[in-house]
């Protein structure tokens, strides 16, 4: 099989088409949940969901909390802990529960609960119109045009990532025109970049993978543990960059493949870490705006306030594919998977 023949190549290619649509079609939508917001004079957004949603709603909250600098507060949970009853959300908060399905058992029921014995605003973005969070939500955002056969979320995540962050810029009055251009601008070059770097590397000869990043870089290495543990069934980690040295580093050896999210704020720190990583055997890749000299680089353009993070899931999401061909697998069949989990 080759990448090309598989469904989920498609949905990953098709998010710079899919990005550069969106703001137009969500022109309305995104305004009804900025006037929700401010009429009701909610201050605290909260974000809920399962899987790729969840670790979505972890980036999403920081990421508000820094447009914002903490005028809003935010925190998110999965869909299970806030259906199972184990977290209280106090009253006038909007939890906003994502899902690509609109119908994730937990995140529905969470987000039941929250309404009816909470009294909370309830908010869904989905790519699913009609489905259940998009009906039963106070306010909510289908995103019916993100192209999403495959199990495996790809442009799901990346398309909910930028509605929800030009949601939170229209909230907060800041620009998005330019914000849009410097994103499906860079969305081409990452995916051309991405697919370069990983079809020249033999991929077979990694039996590791590691994400390091801050903030909600380190975020997004979370969801790259989703990735390539579905599409590539491998053992993988994710931490904050300089934790990597307080344990998990026992664990390098010449099978792995450590890739660093890296920011210029802390270039010089990571970048010495790397390094070390690299003299124990492993191989080194560097996601970021400057280059690491012994790496290899996927250059990314840094923006204002971290807001291309989410950009930075694709080249994961081509290692996940790539990694799944190598290895003989389908990364439209993941092992023991299923598109939504219904409990
Ligand atoms: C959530 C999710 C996916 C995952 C899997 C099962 O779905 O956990 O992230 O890839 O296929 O479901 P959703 O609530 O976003 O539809």
């Amino acid at each position: 099989m080759m990448v090309e023949d598989t469904k989920t190549y498609f949905e990953i290619k098709e998010q710079e088409n899919t990005l550069k649509l969106l703001e137009e079609k969500t022109k309305i939508s995104l305004q009804q949940m900025s006037d929700f917001v401010k009429e009701r004079n909610i201050n605290r957004i909260d974000f809920v969901g399962c899987g790729s949603s969840y670790f979505l709603s972890k980036a999403l909250s920081f990421h508000l909390r820094r447009l914002s600098g903490d005028t809003f507060f935010s925190s998110y949970y999965t869909g299970s802990e806030v259906m199972l009853g184990l977290r209280k959300i106090p009253e006038k908060t909007l939890l906003i529960g994502l899902s690509r399905s609109g119908d994730s058992t937990e995140t529905v029921k969470a987000l039941e609960l929250a309404k009816k014995e909470y009294g909370l605003f309830t908010g869904g973005i989905t790519c699913e119109k009609g489905s259940v969070i998009d009906r039963n939500s106070d306010i909510s955002i289908a995103l019916d045009f993100v192209r999403q056969q495959s199990v495996v979320m790809t442009a799901g995540y990346t398309a909910t990532a930028m509605v929800a962050v030009l949601f939170f810029r229209k909230l907060l009055g800041m620009e998005s025109e330019k914000f849009v251009k410097a994103i499906v601008s860079q969305t081409k070059k990452i995916l051309w970049d991405s697919e370069k770097i990983f079809s020249s590397i033999d991929l077979k000869a990694f039996n590791h993978f590691v994400f390091l990043g801050y903030d909600e870089l380190y975020r997004v290495g979370l969801e790259g543990i989703i990735k390539m543990s579905e599409m590539a069934l491998s053992e993988v980690d994710a931490f904050q960059t300089l934790e990597y040295r307080h344990g998990p580093k026992s664990k390098v050896r010449e099978g792995s493949l450590i890739t660093l999210l890296s920011t210029e704020k802390c270039y010089s720190e990571e970048k010495r870490l790397l390094k070390e990583i690299q003299n124990l055997g492993a191989k080194v890749l560097n996601i970021g705006s400057l280059e690491i000299d012994f790496a290899k680089n996927i250059i990314v353009e840094e923006m204002e306030e971290n807001g291309n993070w989410f950009l930075k899931i694709i080249p994961i999401q081509l290692l996940g594919l790539f990694k799944a061909i190598a290895q003989n697998l389908n990364p439209d069949l993941p092992k023991n998977l299923d598109r939504v989990v219904k409990i």
